[in-house]
């Protein structure tokens, strides 16, 4: 198949190119940039140091020999999308080209401001060369598994049956997120099943869960194909987090009591997923959801899971919640259609937590421990 990945220059869009790219698909990339440019903003950067785009592209040709695509552009320019979509032809779109940090989202007026136009206008735009150019063309967004927060009953995959004063219907699964970002998950989702309604296009939504890890097997043949592994505390999600702070001694910063469950995915697991949803298309009009996560564990487990795997001295730290989430709370959700297609999960248990602490002891040298301190708090809006 011919597969653009919009948003290959980032954590997940660069190793799922990769793995598209070794299993036979015809892959091009498309990236802005724009997440090169928050770290200059936020002055951090990937603990393991990453290629500029071109250089990752020139490699996996050398160690190869197969061609990877390169569009550079912003989604929310149509001119760009457009050209990219007509130029390249593809069967599939793989959408990961957002602002994907909750807490770069709540910083202010101007990031939540950010955040949400270009994520749900990149989104709408890519709808509309979708529907004009080719409406054969399967898109797999990614969303996020966040978006319908914790509710006191079991989370299914996308759609609700319910029966209301006699009568049934089925409808989309109500959404309580926990951030401006999260939100525009869910505007996106609203937009997208309303374009499959309309014009028939074809749409895979992936609600998945916090990604931890670093390397897939394509990532770890050479140093120039490795991907970003973040630790501050905007764009670095929990059990990374983790495993830097117990590799460099620094407590692990629970929030709250740690008592918030969420649900996890390991980064092999993410391309495998890919994968699957690429090549088990969506039917004509169909707005599909599948929820991309293998487990579910609080953040006081995922903080002694590290703390156990690790050899040395590990403390944990209980820090005030600088976010709005339920300290407690029911949660149950539904992960099977991905399994149904053939995902075979890795699960935390596996040895992964061991890798990650040895390719973090690689690159301690480069943590900037003040970096991990939280600074965005959820309940203070401002606008500077
Ligand atoms: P990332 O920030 O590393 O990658 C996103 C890429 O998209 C970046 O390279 C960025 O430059 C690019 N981009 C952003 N806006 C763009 C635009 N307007 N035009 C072109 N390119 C643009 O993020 P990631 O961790 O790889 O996440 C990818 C996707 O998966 C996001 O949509 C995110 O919401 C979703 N997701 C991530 C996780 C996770 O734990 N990392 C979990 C669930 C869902
Ligand atoms: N947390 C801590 N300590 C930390 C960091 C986080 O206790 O040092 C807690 C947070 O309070 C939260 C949980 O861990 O309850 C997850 O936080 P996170 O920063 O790892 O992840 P989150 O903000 O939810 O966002 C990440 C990705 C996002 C994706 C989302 C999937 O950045 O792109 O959409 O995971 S989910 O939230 O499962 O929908």
């Amino acid at each position: 198949m011919r597969i653009l990945v919009l948003g290959g220059d980032g954590y997940l869009g660069w190793p799922t190119a990769l793995h598209l790219s070794e299993h036979g698909h015809q892959v091009a990339v498309a990236d802005n940039f724009a997440r090169r440019h928050y770290d200059d903003e936020l002055g951090v950067e990937s603990l393991v140091p990453i290629e500029p785009l071109r250089v990752r592209i020139a490699a996996w040709k050398e160690i190869t020999g197969k061609d990877i695509g390169c569009y550079v552009g912003d989604l929310c320019d149509p001119v760009f999308a457009y050209r990219m979509i007509s130029d390249f032809r593809p069967d599939a779109v793989v959408h990961y080209a957002e602002q994907r940090a909750a807490p770069y989202s709540m910083i202010d007026r101007g990031h939540a401001v950010y955040t949400q136009s270009n994520n749900v206008l990149g989104t709408l735009t890519l709808l509309y060369a979708i529907a004009e150019i080719d409406p054969r063309i399967h898109l797999v967004k990614l969303g996020s598994i966040g978006v319908y927060g914790t509710p006191n009953i079991d989370i299914e995959e996308g759609w609700l049956d319910i029966e209301y004063n006699g009568r049934r219907d089925r409808v989309m699964f109500p959404k309580r997120p926990g951030s401006f970002y999260h939100l525009s998950k869910v505007h996106d989702a609203h937009n997208i099943e309303f374009a499959c309604r309309i014009w028939d296009l074809r749409a895979t939504d992936l609600n998945q869960g916090v990604v931890y890890g670093q390397q897939t097997p394509e990532t770890a043949r050479d140093d120039r194909l490795a991907t970003r592994f973040d630790y501050d505390a905007v764009f670095g999600t929990v059990l990374n987090r983790f495993v830097i702070e117990a590799v460099i001694g620094h407590p692990l910063t629970v929030y709250g009591t740690g008592g918030q469950i969420r649900g996890l995915i390991d980064i092999r697991d993410t391309v495998r997923c890919i994968q699957l949803a690429c090549e088990n298309p969506a039917n004509k009009g169909e707005f599909r959801v599948f929820n991309q996560m293998t487990e579910s564990l609080s953040v006081r487990e995922i903080a002694d899971t590290v703390a156990s795997a690790y050899p040395g001295e590990v403390t944990i730290e209980e820090l005030d919640n600088p976010r709005v989430e339920a300290p407690e709370h029911y949660y149950k959700v539904a992960h099977t259609k991905l399994v149904d297609l053939g995902l075979d999960p890795h699960l935390l248990s596996d040895t992964l937590i061991e890798s990650l602490f040895e390719i973090t002891k690689r690159y301690a040298h480069r943590v900037r421990p003040e970096a991990l301190r939280p600074t965005v708090n959820w309940r203070s809006p401002s606008s500077s």
